[in-house]
């Protein structure tokens, strides 16, 4: 190791997320330490790695999961690079925190989760951060409980102010609608069997391309619908909600946050921009989790195969957003490995 009882962290993608993870580790994790930054953005990177001190700054990510230094790895680079950073942390045996998406396609999942059988033990954790936020996790135990009697429907909304430049239609559901797949999968601890996605009339606030908002449906194998309304350029804020509709109740999160404040004949509050503000406990909770299990010697979390079966809804979600017809999800057994 590194440094006694840290654990030396290279964090490989320095954009938005990777940022916010190196400020994490530098300033809120304990345990961790940033022992190399990588992006292929030689200035950022070194920029970055002066931002934290003591760091080392690599365009390669190799190259840093070779240092020394380095006892473990955050993935937060763009998807379609992942898989060539997990296979690398794979030949080297060291743990890994994989933003999502684990990879951008069923296809490549498959040869992650296939990569780490034949280590014969779990290295990945996936970046699913909704369930360390501390509301989606009291909607969990309630619904593990039993109290409200069987989950029958699910209804969601996932809202962005705004969208990046770069964002494709395709994203509302890769980059997108990609946690209420991982989010029902782990509420309901069923899998998604179809997908379906309804369109009404588009914003005309939604980039050129972008048919924004948009309504998905999932099936699950156990028998209840979810609606995810999926509204990326809705303009206010950030926000995601998540109401179970169950046998003998309903419970719902997601609605307010912080304080409320009345004055001059009003009251409200306030509504975050962006997720780095809205789930900011939840990343830091997620980190640190991931850190203290790293420390144990084990693995735990969102594994490859979370990730795997969030890739082909995925698929199937692309596909019936093109075609406006219900897909059905493929799944591979799942392997012995990530059995419960
Ligand atoms: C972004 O990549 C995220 O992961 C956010 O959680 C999600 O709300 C947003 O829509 C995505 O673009």
């Amino acid at each position: 190791m590194a440094q006694q009882g840290t654990l030396g962290v290279a964090v490989v993608g320095t954009g938005r997320m990777g940022a916010d993870h190196v400020r994490r580790i530098h300033e809120v994790t304990s345990g961790a330490r940033v022992a190399a930054v990588v992006d292929v953005d030689a200035e950022r990177v070194e920029a970055v790695a002066r931002s934290v001190g003591g760091c080392a700054a690599y365009t390669d990510p190799a190259a840093a999961m070779a240092s020394a230094e380095v006892d473990a790895v955050l993935v937060a680079s763009p998807g379609p690079a992942h898989e060539a950073a997990l296979l690398e942390a794979f030949r080297r045996d060291l743990p890994v925190l994989c933003e999502k998406p684990l990879t951008p396609d069923a296809a490549s999942a498959l040869r992650v989760l296939e990569a780490e059988q034949r280590l014969g033990h779990r290295r990945v954790q996936v970046g699913f951060m909704r369930r360390y936020d501390p509301e989606f996790g009291r909607l969990k135990a309630l619904l593990a409980g039993g109290g409200l009697g069987r989950p029958l429907l699910l209804h969601c909304r996932h809202r962005n102010a705004s969208v990046p430049s770069f964002f494709t239609e395709q994203m509302l559901i890769n980059d997108s609608v990609v946690h209420e797949m991982d989010q029902t999968r782990w509420l309901l601890e069923q899998e998604i069997t179809s997908v379906t996605v309804l369109r009404p009339r588009p914003s005309g606030h939604a980039p050129a391309g972008i048919g924004d908002p948009q309504l998905v449906v999932f099936e699950t194998d156990g028998g209840v619908l979810v609606d995810v309304e999926i509204f990326a350029t809705c303009g206010f804020g950030y926000q995601v909600q998540a109401e179970a509709v169950c046998e003998r109740g309903t419970a719902r999160v997601g609605d307010a946050h912080g304080m409320l404040v009345n004055q001059a004949g009003r009251w409200g509050g306030e509504i975050a921009q962006d997720f780095t503000v809205r789930f900011r406990e939840a990343y830091d909770r997620q980190v640190q989790a991931w850190v203290d299990a790293t420390l144990r010697g084990t693995v735990e979390g969102p594994s490859a195969w979370d990730g795997y079966a969030a890739a082909a809804v995925c698929e199937a979600g692309v596909r019936a957003q093109a075609t406006g017809e219900r897909v059905a999800v493929e799944l591979v057994e799942r392997p012995a490995l990530y059995r419960p």
